[in-house]
């Protein structure tokens, strides 16, 4: 059972009636998306599942807040596999996950080389999801120390789960974001689902929180629920305005749940014991008298017919030819200017 871990009351607000519909729609069209790929796996349009339903309520606010854009003076986004909901409210197209699922030429993140939740967009500054857990949070002060140089307040974001804060790369990320005089602006994300795969966080954490050990670096540090939109909106402001204007890092950890376990290695069934984000929202929303259950349920029935056609469409779609097997595995002329 996921416990949400409530954040200071002064930290809460309501959205307008706009957000909270604009919010809302994100949340249903990414939950729709990734049952969408639950089925595809299922039905053999694909090898592999492994998503973020559960983590909707976080993952959205982040994308609507990220300053989207190719170069130094945009943030640059460091994502992990559970990020469909970031992308999305970012404004990318649900049929290329759907690409990525079942590996045809056309999924423009990896040429249908990669696998389902593995995104990269160049003009967006997404840097390529890995399967190796947690080496986002290595790679993060390099892009960060570029924008520093650069100036500005493009700053650099980085996410990862739980489990993964016990490999070095979580360390390296604490050490060279907060060097003395070096500082750097990253926002260090960890969505805390409190499992790795089927490890629960209790047998592996000492520590109460991981946000606290940014304390021993003199980091900033928070802890909110990411179960709730508006709560993860007011986190993400405080921290994003932090570290755009003072260039310093923020580790802010994000209780969430993991609403289809790990992926479709753990059969990628519906777990009812876990707080449902969407659910707890709609009730919210309905209560509040922005949306009745009838406009609801139709947002729900127009993406889950849309994303029916885009899996038809997909279907058909090519899978690459075998000759392109090497491409972007080498840095070639089209990355630096010239043959290596
Ligand atoms: C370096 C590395 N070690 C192990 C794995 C196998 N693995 C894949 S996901 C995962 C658990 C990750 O848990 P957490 O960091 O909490 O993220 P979550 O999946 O819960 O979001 C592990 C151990 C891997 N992909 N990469
Ligand atoms: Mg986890």
């Amino acid at each position: 059972m996921a416990t949400a871990t409530s954040t200071d009351k002064s930290e809460r607000l309501e959205f307008s009636a706009e957000r909270a519909v604009q919010v809302h729609d994100l949340m249903v069209k990414t939950r729709v998306l990734e049952e969408r790929l639950i089925t595809m796996y299922k039905q053999g349009d694909g090898y592999f599942w492994i998503g973020g339903p559960g983590e909707e309520a976080f993952n959205i606010p982040l994308g609507m807040m990220v300053d989207k854009g190719q170069g130094l003076a945009h943030d640059y986004v460091h994502l992990h596999y559970r990020s469909a909901g970031t992308l999305l409210a970012m404004g990318a197209s649900p049929v290329d996950f759907l690409r990525q699922m079942k590996n045809t030429a056309t999924d423009p993140f990896s040429g249908g080389r990669n696998f389902a939740g593995h995104a990269s967009i160049r003009k967006w500054n997404v840097a390529p999801i890995t399967s190796p857990i947690e080496i986002q949070y290595s790679i993060a002060p390099g892009t960060a120390m570029a924008q520093k140089r650069h100036g500005g307040t493009g700053i650099t974001i980085v996410q990862g789960g739980d489990a993964g804060t016990a490999e070095g790369d979580f360390a390296t990320c604490l050490v060279w974001s907060s060097r003395k005089g070096a500082e750097l602006p990253v926002l260090m994300i960890v969505t805390n689902n409190r499992f790795g795969i089927s490890t629960p966080y209790e047998s592996q954490h000492g520590e109460k929180y991981i946000a606290d050990r940014g304390k021993a670096f003199g980091m900033e540090t928070a802890v909110i629920d990411g179960n709730d939109p508006e709560s993860s909106w007011a986190g993400l402001s405080k921290a994003m305005h932090y570290v755009r204007t003072e260039r310093r890092p923020y580790l802010l950890e994000v209780a969430v749940s993991r609403l289809y376990g790990h992926s479709s290695a753990s059969g990628a069934n519906y777990n009812k014991e876990q707080l449902d984000c969407l659910t707890a929202y709609e009730a919210k929303l309905e209560q509040r008298g922005v949306l009745t259950r009838a406009a609801m349920d139709a947002v729900r029935e127009r993406y889950t017919n849309e994303l029916s056609e885009a899996a038809k469409i997909v279907r058909d779609e090519a899978q690459p030819d075998g000759s392109t097997i090497f491409d972007h595995v080498f840095a070639s002329k089209n990355l630096v200017g010239g043959e290596l």
